[in-house]
């Protein structure tokens, strides 16, 4: 990888604006990651423009400077000299919507830690490895001799604590806690992150897990547990983006359950679905590549045809062949 971001280092040397994409429905790592980022190019005098599709989910609204994300307005075309994509799996992880802003002829820096990237960049920063792409930033920031300030050690941080479930998840290594204390060196105060992240959602998410565990599914001898968010729900409860993410996690944490599923309606009928594994030999990876979506190994997702009840179905029944 040293090589690649040697590649990617030379191109953002020679550019003068840089825009920095993150996917839509942009999580913790997503937006912690084009932040971070954005800043450490612009100590170093590049201009930045950081685009999604969604905006700042409100729940990461805290992070210094997550201000500097804009939606991608249709029509408006950045002049940039370089765009770099982070955390996203395949191209059309980010909508069109934010690619037609950009010149089509500029190079692409894919910097992602998805096994199913696609490698759609001019250069491909991908280290499946990595539990986030926020810890590939910090490397590349180390290799490129970039400081590391409290602002960007913060959006770096929240980038890795939420995709790692907080440093939990077993693709937490040695090296994401060197990241995350390089950060703490930088200055950024554990408990204070830790709470902003994790003990400061609004009323409504909780009410939605009232809901959600009300109905919750026990399925294959208690190895499965699913729950099901139908549109009427996230309209009644007036729930956000953001507002359901990690959700899956608490029926995950059962002793019994292997495989957790949370299956979300959307605008539209599709039905998002986010799962959850704790064994390798139940690969959610590729349970989800089968209904043309993706991911890792333990944390994968996709989306489906509707009604929320026969997705459900049909997703289940493929997680029981291999529990
Ligand atoms: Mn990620």
């Amino acid at each position: 990888m040293k090589k690649e971001i040697q590649s990617a280092l030379t191109l953002i040397e020679n550019a003068n604006k840089i825009a920095l994409l993150s996917h839509d429905r942009p999580d913790g790592d997503a937006i912690g990651s084009v932040v971070g980022l954005g800043l450490m190019l612009e100590t170093i005098g590049k201009e930045v423009v950081i685009l999604n599709n969604d905006g700042v989910p409100a729940t990461l609204a805290f992070l210094p400077c997550s201000d500097k994300v804009q939606v991608a307005a249709p029509g408006t075309v950045y002049e940039v000299d370089l765009i770099m994509a982070l955390d996203s799996a395949g191209k059309d992880r980010i909508s069109d919507t934010v690619w037609n802003c950009l010149p089509a002829d500029k190079p692409v820096v894919n910097v992602d830690h998805h096994a199913s990237n696609s490698g759609f960049g001019d250069i491909n920063i991908v280290n499946i490895n990595a539990p986030a792409t926020g810890e590939i930033i910090f490397e590349i920031a180390v290799q490129a001799g970039w400081p590391m300030t409290r602002e960007v050690g913060e959006n770096l941080y929240a980038a890795i604590s939420t995709d790692t479930g907080s440093f939990r998840y077993p693709n937490t290594t040695a090296n994401t806690y060197r990241a995350a204390a390089g950060m703490i060196d930088a200055g950024v105060d554990v408990g204070k992150i830790n709470q902003q992240l994790y003990e400061s959602f609004p009323l409504r998410r909780v009410e939605c897990i009232r809901d959600l565990l009300q109905q919750m599914k026990i399925s294959f001898g208690g190895k499965c547990a699913s729950v099901r968010l139908p549109l009427e729900v996230k309209k009644r409860l007036q729930l956000g983006p953001g507002d359901t993410e990690g959700v899956v996690d608490i029926i995950r944490a059962i002793d019994t359950v292997i495989v957790a599923v949370f299956f979300e309606e959307l605008e539209g009928g599709k039905i998002r679905v986010s799962s959850r594994s704790k064994d390798l030999s139940a690969n959610v990876g590729e349970i989800c590549a089968t209904f043309g979506g993706g991911g890792h190994n333990l944390a994968a997702g996709t989306r489906m045809k509707g009604p929320i009840e026969e997705a459900e179905a049909r997703f289940l029944e493929a997680v029981g062949k291999v529990l």
